[in-house]
């Protein structure tokens, strides 16, 4: 018998029972509270509760695509526990997690964390889709063979995937000599920020194969929409810059999964971890609403 009042789920959306089981989920949310690898400010391990947390207020009906996004059935995840001893065998870890929900055919979204949770949730993916692009949105380029010690921190996040798999870079406006030599020598496509042609989402979308994973380290957005990173780069995208471009990834091709990283609630104000949410929210919607993944809803977008 359940509590006789009316309560507030602790998942993400605070979604009710039937809107939250896992079988009949469309969407696995995974909450990879890690931040062993950040290099300036941390506090991202708080990252993924304060997304559950401000999802509570997001509305389940998403005006932009006319779609109820709570009857998509999303699923939050038990939080994975980090591996502070090892980035390595904390990215098998997620890895692992990722691999047992995407084997059930669900949109997996890991909400970060720092961006590392990349890494493996990439590879999951990369198993199960030989010819996965990896579009990776950050105001970084994470192309060190090794920072602070490893190769599996978040500054390495997109060296490590681009030796599996295609790596598309979009937003970076800060770059490492390493990498840019990193990315003339192995051809890496990068779209900095800002962008210097008309279509920017266009030409992103034109170099990415049918089978899509999107990688975002919430950085990518200007400091003035999104200041509760660890590493704060200003001239960023806009939010609805950034959406256009997702909503275009997912309009054209099929997005299998994704991530959201490095909010670190306490260096920015509370508004920004409810923008964070709604960017998880809006993936969800993206990947399951539009394209390959169109699961029926009747006209209206
Ligand atoms: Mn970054």
């Amino acid at each position: 018998m359940s509590l006789p009042v009316p309560t507030t789920p602790a998942n993400f959306l605070a979604l009710p029972p039937e809107q939250s089981a896992l079988g009949t989920a469309g969407a696995v949310v995974i909450p990879a509270p890690i931040d062993s690898t950040t290099s300036f400010r941390s506090g991202a391990r708080y990252g993924p509760s304060a997304i559950i947390t401000a999802s509570a207020a997001l509305e389940d009906y998403d005006l932009e695509l006319d779609v109820d996004v709570a009857e998509l059935g999303i699923y939050t995840a038990p939080a994975l526990e980090p591996d502070v001893g090892s980035p390595r065998r904390m990215a098998e870890r997620v890895r692992a997690a990722v691999a047992y929900y995407a084997a059930m055919g669900k949109i997996t979204g890991v909400i970060g964390g720092d961006h590392s949770a990349a890494i493996g949730s990439a590879e999951a993916h990369r198993e199960r889709h030989p010819e996965l692009s990896v579009l990776y949105v950050d105001a970084h380029a994470d192309l060190r063979d090794a920072y602070q010690g490893t190769g599996w921190g978040h500054g390495s996040g997109a060296r490590r995937i681009s030796e599996r798999c295609p790596v598309t870079l979009v937003g970076v406006r800060t770059l490492a000599m390493e990498e840019r030599d990193y990315i003339r020598q192995a051809g890496i496509p990068a779209f900095y920020w800002p962008p210097d042609g008309d279509d920017y989402a266009g030409a992103v979308v034109d170099g990415l194969n049918a089978d899509v994973y999107v990688s975002v380290d919430l950085d990518a957005l200007d400091p003035s929409e999104m200041a509760s990173v660890g590493t704060p780069e200003p001239g960023g995208m806009r939010w609805l810059e950034l959406l256009a471009l997702l909503r275009r990834v997912a309009e054209r091709r099929r997005i299998v999964g994704f991530d959201v990283c490095e909010l670190a609630p306490e260096e920015g104000p509370p508004a920004h971890s409810y923008t964070a949410a709604k960017l998880v929210y809006k993936l969800i919607a993206y990947s399951l609403a539009l394209g390959g993944h169109n699961v029926g809803f009747g006209g209206g977008f």
